[in-house]
C-alpha cells in the first residue's frame, strides 16, 4: 500500500516513461500488483497511449501500427510480450547476474556483464515479431493473446555474436542445438519455464547475436534487460529475454514451449481442428506488410492520399509491395523507400488519388525475393500463429 501511494505522487506521464524505461518502473509493476488495471486504463485499450494493451498482467502490449511510419520503433512504442513478466529484479541486478554457458561444451563459462562488452561489438537492424501477431484474423477464433497488427517492431540491437561466446567455449562434436533459459519465473511453480533452444546452425550464423542494447540505449528491462537474444529473421520466440543461461546440446529444448506451443502443423488441419498432427517449431518469418497510414477509420480529403506502411519477410528481402483500392481484383505497385538492409523492414508509398467521397478498403500485399506473396488470409492453425494476410484499412474520404 504504501508502495501506491508513493506512485501517487508521481504525474502520470512520468510514471508511464518510467515504466517503458527503466529498472525502476517494473520493480513498481512487481511490488504493486494492484496497479496492473491501471496500466490499462492509463494506456487506453484503444489505440490512443503509447502502447495498445492486450493483457495486463503479465504486461502484453502492442503498437499502434501509425508508429510504422518510422524505420525504427522507438523503444518505449515497442510491443511488449512475455509469459510470466519481468524476473525478480536481485536475480538480474548488475551485481548477481551472470551468464552461463555450459553442456557439450569444452569449458563450461561464466560471464559478466563487463566480460561480455570485451568481445566485438556488432549492430544489426531487426524485425522482432510475435509468432502471435494477427492471431485476433483467424477464423475461427484461437484462444491465446489477441494481437492485432502491432506485436511487431523494427529496432537496433547491439550486442556480441553468440558464435564469439560459443568458440570461446569450445563446442563438442555432438553439439546441434543451442538452449537459452532466461530470468523469468512462472508464478506458480508447477508451470514450465519458458526454455527455447535454436538449431545450431542459426545459433552459430554471425547475425545471431545477444543484446544489450536496443536503438542506442541499455536494453529495457521489459525487453530483456541486461541481455537477450536476438535471432534475426526469425520469430521473436526464439529472442529470449533475460539470458542467464546457455546449454549446447544434442537434442531440441524439451518442456512446453517447444514440444507444444509455437508449432506449426506440417500438413493443413481444418479450421478449428485440433493440434497433435506432425507439426514443426516455428522459426523464421513470412513474407507480411502493414499498412501504417492512413489510419483504419480515418477521414481523409479527396485528392492525393499518402498511404505508407512497412514489409518485411525474414531472411530474404521484399521484392514489391503491392496496393488494391478493388477488394484484392487488381493491384497497383507501391513504391520502395529508404535503403534495404537485411532482417530490418522496408518502408513503403503508393499515392492513392481519392476522387470522389465516400468509404473505401486500402489493401495492401508483399513479395519477397523468393517469389513468396502475402495471401488473401493465411491458413488456420490450432496455435493463430503465423498471420500474413494481406492488411487493409477502411478510410473516409470527405470532399
Ligand atoms: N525469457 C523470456 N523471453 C521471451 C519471452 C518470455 O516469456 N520469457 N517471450 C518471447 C515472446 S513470445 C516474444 S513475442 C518476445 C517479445 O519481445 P519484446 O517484449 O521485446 O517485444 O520475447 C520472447 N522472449
Ligand atoms: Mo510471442
Amino acid at each position: 500500500m504504501k508502495e501506491s501511494g508513493d506512485i501517487g505522487r508521481v504525474s502520470r506521464r512520468s510514471w508511464l516513461k518510467t515504466l517503458f524505461c527503466g529498472l525502476g518502473a517494473v520493480l513498481v509493476v512487481n511490488r504493486v500488483p494492484a496497479r496492473a488495471a491501471s496500466v490499462e486504463s492509463d494506456l487506453g485499450s484503444k489505440e490512443s497511449g503509447p502502447l495498445t494493451v492486450r493483457v495486463s498482467r503479465p504486461f502484453d502490449a502492442e503498437t499502434p501500427v501509425r508508429e510504422f511510419t518510422s524505420f525504427l520503433t522507438p523503444n518505449h512504442r515497442f510491443f511488449v510480450r512475455s509469459h510470466f513478466g519481468p524476473p525478480a529484479p536481485d536475480l538480474i541486478a548488475e551485481a548477481n547476474w551472470k551468464l552461463r554457458i555450459g553442456g557439450l561444451v569444452e569449458r563450461s563459462l561464466e560471464l559478466t556483464a563487463g566480460d561480455l562488452k570485451r568481445f566485438e561489438p556488432v549492430t544489426i537492424t531487426a524485425v522482432v515479431q510475435c509468432s502471435g501477431n494477427g492471431r485476433a484474423f483467424y477464423s475461427p477464433k484461437v484462444p491465446g493473446v489477441q494481437w492485432e497488427r502491432g506485436a511487431v517492431g523494427n529496432a537496433q540491437w547491439t550486442g556480441v555474436r553468440l558464435r564469439d561466446l560459443l568458440v570461446r567455449a569450445g563446442m563438442k562434436e555432438q553439439a546441434r542445438h543451442v538452449q537459452f533459459q532466461g530470468a523469468d519465473r512462472p508464478v506458480v511453480a508447477s508451470v514450465p519455464l519458458f526454455t527455447r533452444s535454436i538449431p545450431l546452425a542459426k545459433a552459430i550464423h554471425p547475425d545471431t547475436i545477444l543484446a544489450y542494447e536496443m536503438n542506442g540505449r541499455p536494453l529495457p528491462l521489459l525487453h530483456g534487460a541486461p541481455l537477450r537474444v536476438i535471432t534475426p529473421g526469425w520469430m521473436a520466440d526464439s529472442c529470449i529475454k533475460w539470458l542467464t543461461d546457455i546449454t549446447v546440446q544434442a537434442e531440441e529444448a524439451k518442456g512446453y514451449y517447444m514440444e507444444t506451443a509455437y508449432r506449426v502443423p506440417t500438413t493443413p488441419v481444418e479450421p478449428g481442428g485440433a493440434a497433435g498432427g506432425p507439426s514443426i517449431p516455428v522459426e523464421e518469418m513470412i513474407v507480411k506488410s502493414l499498412i501504417a497510414t492512413p489510419q483504419e477509420g480515418e477521414s481523409v480529403k479527396a485528392g492525393p492520399v499518402a498511404v505508407q506502411g512497412v514489409a518485411w519477410s525474414g531472411e530474404a528481402a521484399i521484392a514489391k509491395v503491392e496496393v488494391s483500392m478493388d477488394e484484392g481484383k487488381t493491384w497497383e505497385p507501391a513504391r520502395l523507400t529508404g535503403d534495404a538492409y537485411p532482417y530490418a523492414w522496408r518502408r513503403w508509398q503508393y499515392i492513392w488519388p481519392a476522387k470522389a467521397a465516400g468509404t473505401y478498403a486500402i489493401l495492401c500485399r508483399a513479395t519477397d525475393a523468393r517469389g513468396q506473396m502475402q495471401p488473401a488470409a493465411s491458413s488456420w492453425n490450432p496455435g493463430g500463429f503465423l498471420w500474413n494476410g494481406w492488411d487493409r484499412v477502411t478510410v473516409t474520404v470527405t470532399a
